[in-house]
This record gives C-alpha cells, structure tokens and sequence, in this order.
C-alpha cells in the first residue's frame, strides 16, 4: 500500500508531512481528520495515535507513527536516493536543521495551540495575544539562529526540515495577526519563496480536498 497520511488541512504540523512527501517525491494517499468535529478524539483516531493528534502515518497496515518529525525522519531514511535530502549537509547542518525544527516544534507551536490558549485565559483577546508572544518569540530566536547558515532557505540554498516546519508557523503567525515582515523580513522572504514553489503550493492548507474555503 502507498503510505497513508492522516491529516487535517489547517493542521501545520501536517503541512510539514505533506510538503515532505512532494520533496521526496513519494506518492502517498491523504485522509483527512476533521479537528473541528473533534473526529481526532474519537476511539478510531486515538488507536492510531493515543495523543489524538495530527498527523499520522500508516506505513504498512496497522502499522501508524505520529509526531510529524518522526515521519520526515522516517521518510528521508526510507528514501535516500529519491527527492531532495530533509537533513542535508554536513553533521554541524544537519543538527542544526534539528535545532531549528526544534525551536518550531517543541519551543513554539504547543504554546500557540487553542489547548495551552484555553488554559491561560478563557478571554479572547488575552488567548490571542499569549498566541502571538510565543509565535513572536520562536520565530526571533529562528532568525538569530539561523542567521549564520541561511541561504535561500533557512540553511543553505534548498529547502530542508527546518522549512517544512517554519512555513506553516509563518502561515499561523499571519493568522494570529503577527507582522512577519517587520519581526524578521528574512524569514518572510523565505516565507513567500517557498510559497512559489509547486511543492510547498502543492502541500499548502487551501490546496487540499478537506480545506474549507
Ligand atoms: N509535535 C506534534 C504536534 C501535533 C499537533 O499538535 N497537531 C495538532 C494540529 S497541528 C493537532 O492535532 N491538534 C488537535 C488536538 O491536539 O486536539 C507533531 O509534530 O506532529
């Protein structure tokens, strides 16, 4: 079987799989969960993934992994000849692609979710704003960090795993209403870059059949 992708349109940690999945150039099924009518909480969605998050990977039947930087891993190593390399460069690079999904992944988007939101204030207003301090914050220390190695990509010259996870938090930035441009203008031209590119395009939450326009 092709490798199936549990995801949801909007969801960024499942845009970071997808636009994986067209860099490798692996052709995989898409099956979207509706996180909205909360069918990621229901008995079906937690046997894939007890975390009832999104996305998930079925890579052979029954056989599920979650944690969208566990499958970019699992995809670059499974694939090493095809696409372009997720983690490339020398092994300084390639920790330093890790340290920078890190930065979105655990220092970022948990603080930015409706849940970490909800448990800080039931008002709007101070959800919103909790929202974009973190985002703020993440995505300055990504342009600090990644000042040193950027290319036209956040290291070197051809997108990587680092990418894959700053794009979609750039998109939730806009979102939240975060000025991306005046916070890190290198980031943005990153932002709109990889966005011209058919595989990002491709990946991106309005292109997919579950999205709601
Ligand atoms: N670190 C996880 C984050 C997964 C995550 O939080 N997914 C969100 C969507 S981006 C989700 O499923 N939220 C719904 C929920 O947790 O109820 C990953 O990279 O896969």
């Amino acid at each position: 079987m092709k490798p199936r992708l549990y995801g949801y349109w909007r969801s960024s940690a499942s845009w970071r799989v997808r636009w994986g999945f067209e860099l490798k150039q692996v052709d995989y099924e898409y099956a979207p969960v509706n996180i909205l009518k909360k069918e990621n909480r229901e008995r079906a969605h937690l046997a894939r993934n007890p975390a009832g998050a999104l996305p998930v990977l079925e890579v052979e039947p029954g056989h599920y992994l979650a944690e969208s930087l566990a499958i970019l891993e699992w995809l670059d190593e499974t694939y090493p000849k095809q696409g372009l390399r997720l983690y490339s460069g020398t092994s300084f690079e390639r920790a330093r692609i890790r340290q920078l999904c890190e930065i979105i992944n655990s220092g970022t988007g948990p603080l930015q979710t409706p849940h970490a939101q909800g448990q800080h204030s039931a008002d709007a207003k101070e959800r919103q704003k909790w929202a974009q301090y973190w985002i703020e914050r993440g995505l300055r220390i990504f342009d600090q960090v990644s000042a040193s190695r950027r290319g036209l990509y956040s290291v070197g010259d051809k997108p990587t795993a680092a990418d894959l996870c700053l794009i979609p938090q750039i998109y939730n930035a806009k979102r939240f209403g975060v000025d991306v441009q005046t916070l890190a203008p290198g980031l943005a031209k990153i932002f709109d870059r990889a966005l011209a590119t058919p595989e990002c395009h491709r990946a991106a939450p309005e292109q997919q059949v579950d999205a709601v326009k």
